[in-house]
């Protein structure tokens, strides 16, 4: 079996030889093999955006013509309910529940160890890569901490750290060849951080510049740097995303640009020129500003050359925030679109995600499709759009979804199950159109009286329930009591796959 490691030691060798067998040289991957860009939003809800939900209040022309110069996927799946697990599954290609499932908190350790990443797959293929943007997978803090190591510093003070150290761990050591980004929009440190160093070091303490006009800014106390607005970090992540991408024009080299967003996030903070551009107050707003910055990424592969040879990839890494309800009321516009529950849930709400992808010649234009996928088979699809051959023991849960990229319908789905967990003893399972709640609800973030009274959610005294998603995708129908062999069956399924991989099971 060939284990990462061994897989590792392969690729040494072939350095030291000066050569990649079974790998395309560089200069014939710029022909053959396509850019990749991954725009990845923060607490996006299925139904923000007008492409999958047709009453949105918000408008986002960018992505509306991505969907419609590609495909829309309508049952697409983050991995967690919540930021730091649903983006290692992105980039492993394995299931967060399988190995954690909180996320990395302020100066919180790095998730990974010798996991397989999506830019190391990629850096082995001969790509220029890249993360822009939120990382929120943790960093050696340790490493440039003041005094005794600590594992986590709570309001720390700029003083506990050397700042002038490069600090490990974070991008760069999972195949990154470049960072640049701001780590956690409201953690600390607040300040630019480029490839392993701070770029302004934060000496003062965190306070929110601006307050935000919806939701709480979330910003837990630490070290901020001098003059930190919390609206300039999308406008200038967006910068220098198209700054990279015109920076690789004369690169012989294909290129992978991983752009996790910060918004939709809290702090909800749109610049001035977006304010009142939605019908859906500052949150939608912000949404807007996102779409926008789609735009400008669009933008850049088109006045660069790289549009027809660039697979784009969008999609968002949970549900959207408990400010959802609000927002229904005062605003009409459902976050959530058609679904139940909102971000951390296990019910659709928390992990359906909108999802995109455009490669033109290959995704047919304004193709849908409704086949079960998660964010999770991003690995392996990108390893067979690549030529890469997956190791046995990296991404376990992935599935190659090309043939549905290549618009065709298999016999057989490519991904018949999906396991939905956010907080370790509740998951929910999906089998075909069914999924169990293996607790005894999915809700995690708390449900206000008058939604389930006005959206017809009464109490359920069940220990469990079973939905079937093609008749009631609002999940209000519990058909336990009708399908009680299948509920038990479904379960059994669940501890199969939690005990293998899902490739191998
Ligand atoms: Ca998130």
């Amino acid at each position: 079996m060939a284990t990462r490691r061994t897989f590792l030691r392969t690729l040494a060798a072939s350095a030291m030889a000066g050569a990649c067998p079974g790998f395309a040289r560089p200069g014939e991957n710029k022909q053959t093999l396509p850019n990749i860009v991954i725009l990845y939003a923060d607490d996006m809800g299925y139904g923000d955006l007008g492409l999958l939900n047709p009453d949105s209040k918000i408008s986002t022309p960018h992505l509306d013509t991505l969907a419609q110069e590609g495909m829309r996927f309508t049952d697409a799946h983050s991995s967690s309910g919540i930021c730091t697990p649903s983006r290692y599954a992105l980039l492993t290609g394995t299931y967060h529940w399988r190995k954690f499932h909180d996320i990395v908190h302020s100066f919180g350790q790095p998730v990974f160890d010798s996991e397989l990443t999506l830019a190391e797959m990629l850096r082995h293929q001969g790509y220029q890569t890249a993360c822009i943007g939120k990382w929120h997978l943790g960093w050696d803090w340790t490493a440039i901490h003041v005094g005794p190591p600590t594992e986590e510093k709570v309001g720390a003070k700029p003083e506990d750290y050397d700042w002038s150290k490069p600090i490990s761990g974070g991008p760069t050591a999972r195949g990154f060849d470049y960072y640049f980004g701001d780590d956690v929009p409201n953690f600390p440190p607040y300040t630019w951080i480029e490839n392993d160093r701070v770029l302004a070091v934060p000496t003062e303490s965190y306070a929110s510049d601006p307050v935000p006009e919806e939701g709480a800014a979330e910003g837990r106390p630490g070290p901020m740097a001098p003059g930190w607005r919390l609206d300039a970090v999308m406008p200038r992540l967006t910068e220098k995303a198209v700054e990279w991408i015109a920076a690789q024009k004369d690169s012989t080299k294909p290129f992978f640009l991983y752009f996790p967003w910060t918004s939709p996030h809290a702090p909800i903070v749109p610049t001035p020129e977006f304010k009142g551009k939605s019908g859906a107050g500052p949150f939608g707003d912000f949404v807007h500003q996102s779409d926008w910055s789609a735009g400008q990424v669009l933008k850049a592969l088109e006045d660069n050359g790289f549009r027809d040879n660039t697979l784009v990839i969008f999609t968002s890494d949970n549900g959207p925030e408990s400010y959802a309800y609000p927002r229904i009321q005062k605003y009409g516009h459902r976050s959530m679109g058609p679904l139940r529950g909102l971000k951390r849930d296990i019910y659709e709400g928390g992990h359906r995600t909108p999802m995109v992808m455009r490669w033109p010649g290959v995704i047919p234009e304004g193709s849908v499709c409704d086949s079960l996928v998660g964010q999770v088979d991003l690995m392996a699809t990108i390893a067979a759009i690549t030529g890469f051959s997956l190791p046995e023991d990296a991404a376990r849960d992935s599935f190659d979804l090309s043939p549905l990229l290549r618009g065709h319908s298999p016999q057989t789905p490519i991904r018949n199950e999906h396991v939905h967990n956010t907080f370790a003893d509740h998951y929910a399972f999906r089998q075909g159109d069914w999924v169990l709640i293996d607790a005894p609800t999915g809700a995690i973030s708390k449900v206000p009286d008058w939604y389930n009274k006005e959206y017809g959610y009464p109490p359920d005294p069940h220990k469990q329930a079973l939905y079937n998603l093609r008749e009631d995708i609002g999940q209000r129908k519990n058909r336990i009591d009708e399908f009680p062999d299948k509920a038990a069956a479904m379960k059994h399924a669940l501890k199969r796959v939690r005990q293998h991989g899902q490739r191998s099971s």
